[in-house]
């Protein structure tokens, strides 16, 4: 057996590292590829983020640069994209008056390019038929796809209504099809975003100083004396904006602590990693509540010009000590309070980092609120150093007739679960489009569009019961991922490089706008998604909610109402515009008038007591792994999107695969060798589709297996991406829902090793 890399075995503190020596170490413990090719990064993270370039400096050539946004990831940063005499593009860079990258983008945004030239690209319309029995695909042209589209719809319409076909979206797309089945009368229309992802964040913080965070995060991380990161892995998760501002504050001399079992990147540049047991995180934030409030180094002035309940919540937390949650846990009492100090001493610039993807246990909305809770003792929510108060730009919405009211909406496809909902959740879509007597109303037809469903939602048995009594699927995407599979008629979309798309707003310390115009034309067959909703809106005669040839029309008309024009942002890319709301910080010497019911911020909660909610989070014990299994967690790469990059020819250049990390350990117990393959099987049987590399490292506990979300691809139409790797989804077959607002809670399955399943085990290249 090979060496294991070697990292800290139980470093609990961690000094605090900014050297440049400090930046080829990381690089070394697992960012080397992407680390090298970057050339100049940042120190603070040691992130791969690439530098800013001054201009095109192509071999004599002039470059055309074309404004952008980035669609690789929902962080959208502003870029140029450059194009060459012969019409093709050479290269993104980040655009130097976006806030929200600072002229630099992340190697996901730098390797969009290979999105546009990924030869498997979808490149025609393609419908389903049958022939000699079997079912295939065949080419059709775009009016015979979308006529096909628009009669069923009107079938679907006149025997169900409008409301019964739904839409799953998720990215630019989404909005276009959005609009075209609110004017056809429906508004059942659902995004992953939601139940798989923030939702439960979105409700912890919203009962608790009643708004939600919403993204991008108000994060005040570049003025943060302390931020706090529960099982949030920024600098993997390489949201650019956030990344760059920790980079800045671990410089600046920020304390960093992070609570994950797996020695993150951003635990690895913090002063204090915990290395929490999975699934206890609520008894951790209950204990640094009680000690906040014990020792009395809480906030004590915000608390009581804000707040409401603070007695009720000492009284809720009072035998919440660090010695119990030691035991819980496994984190030494003496860190738990060294830590809570360390908040109470930089309060109120603290940040206990509300994370992004919470859907974990299925108590995910009530960890949540713990992190909202501990926010407000502190004193963060609205303190420079915390959170701040984001402002957008309001973008006038474009002309069109009043759409017609649908008789029943997403909120009915809930069936009186989940009473804090506030967006719909696409797994009740789900259960809706299965034919059931608690069905009220049930779903008859899906429009995807910009989602890969099979990786995105861990439901499959539930999903291939309803794909099998839909009565039309429309898939809208630009690859042939796996959703492509389960359609009736499949529609190749451009990519975001060779279309224009809606306005960017991203609320934050200043509104922005940015413009994504087309760098070049769209290549094969393939066309923008708001050409592909007005065309179908045409075919189902609702002509006049789409009034406008080109789309860049409405761009243009939208400007001008805001004192801009199309011209102007062609040359500019981005506006940055003045605040109108005033300070983004509150004034704590005066009363707020919060968002709650009692106009406070409620650490104590009337109103979830009333709907039968714990009103105050409690700790319950999740299930433990059996002898021989392992926790599977999960988690993001800084050179990959979820599934949807996996293909990309750049960024499989920088990483193909994904490998399971396995403790040194259990690698003993085992007998699995660094760099081996072995496939894994869950705890219900299920035993992943191709076998995984595996990464032996001290910088995951021994109770946990951890793997990269969004590989394992089993398309074969996807070139590079096909076999390599596991996908974490297939073997998440345990979900844990919330009960509060529909989360998919999916950390509770357990993996084995199963490394001589298949005699002739195919050898995936390394
Ligand atoms: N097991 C597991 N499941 C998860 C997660 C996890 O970590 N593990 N993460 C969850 C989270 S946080 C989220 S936000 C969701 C993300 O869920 P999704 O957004 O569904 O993620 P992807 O798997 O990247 O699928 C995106 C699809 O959009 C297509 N696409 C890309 N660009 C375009 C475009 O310009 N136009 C169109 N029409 N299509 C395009 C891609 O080809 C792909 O098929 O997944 C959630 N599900
Ligand atoms: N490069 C890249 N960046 C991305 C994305 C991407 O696809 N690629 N996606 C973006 C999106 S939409 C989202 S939602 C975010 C998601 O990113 P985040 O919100 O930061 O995190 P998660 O994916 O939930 O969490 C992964 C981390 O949680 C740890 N963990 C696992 N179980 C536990 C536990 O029980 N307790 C604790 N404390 N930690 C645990 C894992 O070890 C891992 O480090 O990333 C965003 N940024
Ligand atoms: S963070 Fe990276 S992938 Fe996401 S929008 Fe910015 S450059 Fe694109
Ligand atoms: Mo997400």
């Amino acid at each position: 057996m090979q060496k294991p890399d070697s990292a800290s075995e139980h470093i609990n503190e961690l000094v605090p590292m900014k050297t440049r020596r400090d930046f080829i170490k990381i690089s070394a413990l697992g960012l080397g590829a992407v680390a090298l090719t970057a050339g100049s990064g940042r120190m603070g993270l040691g992130m791969p983020l690439f530098g800013k370039e001054t201009g095109p400096d192509n071999e004599g050539d002039v470059l055309r640069r074309v404004p952008t946004y980035c669609e690789v990831c929902f962080w959208k940063c502003a870029g140029w994209a450059y194009v060459n005499s012969e019409g093709r593009i050479v290269k993104v860079i980040g655009n130097e008056d976006d806030p929200q990258c600072n002229g630099r983008l992340c190697p996901r945004g730098t390797g969009g390019v290979g999105m546009v030239y990924d030869e498997d690209r979808l490149k025609k319309p393609l419908i389903r038929v049958t022939e000699n029995g079997k079912q295939t695909y065949r080419e059709a042209s775009w009016d015979e796809a979308l006529e096909y589209i628009a009669s069923k719809m009107k079938g679907i319409s006149e025997k169900f209504g409008p409301e019964s076909i739904a839409l799953f979206n998720h990215g630019s797309a989404g909005h276009y099809f959005t609009h075209l089945l609110n004017a056809f009368g429906s508004s059942t229309v659902a995004a992953p975003s939601y139940a798989q992802c923030r939702g439960p964040r979105e409700v912890g913080f919203e009962t608790t100083f009643g708004s939600q965070v919403g993204s991008p995060e108000p994060t005040d991380i570049r003025d943060t004396r302390c931020m706090v990161l529960i099982g949030s892995h920024i600098g993997e998760n390489m949201h650019n904006g956030q990344v760059q501002e920790m980079s800045d504050a671990i410089d600046k001399g920020a304390v960093i602590i992070t609570v994950d079992p797996r020695l993150s990147t951003a635990a690895s540049k913090s002063k204090y990693w915990l290395p929490i047991k999975p699934a206890t995180d609520i008894a951790l934030l209950l204990s640094w509540i009680h000690v906040l409030i014990n020792d009395e180094i809480y906030n004590k002035e915000y608390v009581a010009m804000h707040a409401t309940g603070f007695e009720e919540l000492k009284a809720a937390v009072s035998k919440y000590t660090p010695e119990w949650a030691y035991g819980i846990t496994t984190i030494e009492p003496e860190l738990i309070r060294k830590t809570a100090k360390e908040m109470a001493d930089a309060a109120p610039a603290v940040i206990v980092h509300p994370g992004r993807h919470v859907t974990w246990y299925g108590d995910d909305a009530q960890r949540s609120r713990a992190i909202a809770l501990l926010n407000a003792l502190l004193g963060s929510w609205g303190s420079r150093g915390g959170f701040f108060m984001k402002e957008g730009a309001s973008i006038p919405e474009h002309h069109h007739p009043e759409y017609p009211k649908p008789s029943w909406s997403w909120p009915e496809t809930l069936n009186g679960k989940y009473p804090y909902a506030k967006m719909s959740v696409t797994n009740a879509f789900i259960d809706a489009s299965i034919a059931s007597p608690e069905n009220k109303h049930q779903i008859h037809g899906w429009i995807i569009a910009g989602t890969n469903l099979p990786m995105a939602i861990p439901l499959k048995s539930q999903m291939l019961k309803a794909l099998e009594e839909l009565d039309l699927v429309v898939v809208v995407d630009t690859m042939p991922t796996e959703v492509t599979g389960y359609a009736d008629v499949i529609l190749p979309e451009c990519t975001y490089l060779e279309r224009y798309d809606d306005l960017r707003d991203s609320p934050h310390r200043v509104p922005t706008v940015a413009l994504r115009a087309p760098a070049i034309e769209p290549m094969y067959d393939s066309k923008p998604a708001w050409w592909i909703a007005k065309q179908i809106g045409e075919k189902l005669g609702l002509h006049a909610y789409f009034e406008y040839d080109d789309y860049k029309e409405v761009i243009d008309w939208q400007l001008n109402q805001m004192g801009s024009s199309l011209k102007e942002l062609e040359k500019t890319g981005v506006i940055v515009f003045p605040r109108k709301k005033g300070s983004p910080y509150l004034d704590n010497s005066q009363p707020h008038a919060f968002t709650t019911a009692s106009g406070k911020i409620e650490l104590y909660s009337e109103s979830l007591a009333a709907a039968g909610f714990d009103p105050v989070p409690v700790y319950t014990p999740h299930p433990e792994p059996e002898e021989g299994f392992y926790r599977l967690i999960y988690g993001r790469a800084p050179m990959h999107t979820f599934s949807r990059t996996a293909n990309n020819p750049n960024l499989t250049d920088l990483m193909k695969e994904n490998s399971v990390w396995v403790n040194p350990r259990v690698a003993r117990l085992w007998d699995l060798e660094n760099g081996a393959y072995t496939y894994l099987k869950n705890q219900d049987g299920v035993v992943s589709s191709f076998p995984v590399k595996v990464r032996i490292t001290e910088r995951i506990r021994w109770d946990s297996v951890y793997m990269v979300h969004g590989f394992g691809h089993s398309k074969k139409e996807l070139s590079r991406a096909f076999g390599k790797g596991a996908n974490d989804t297939e073997l998440i077959t345990n979900v844990m829902i919330d009960p509060m607002m529909g989360g998919t809670g999916m950390r509770g399955n357990f993996v084995t090793f199963v490394s001589n399943m298949d005699q002739n085990m195919k050898e995936v290249e390394s």
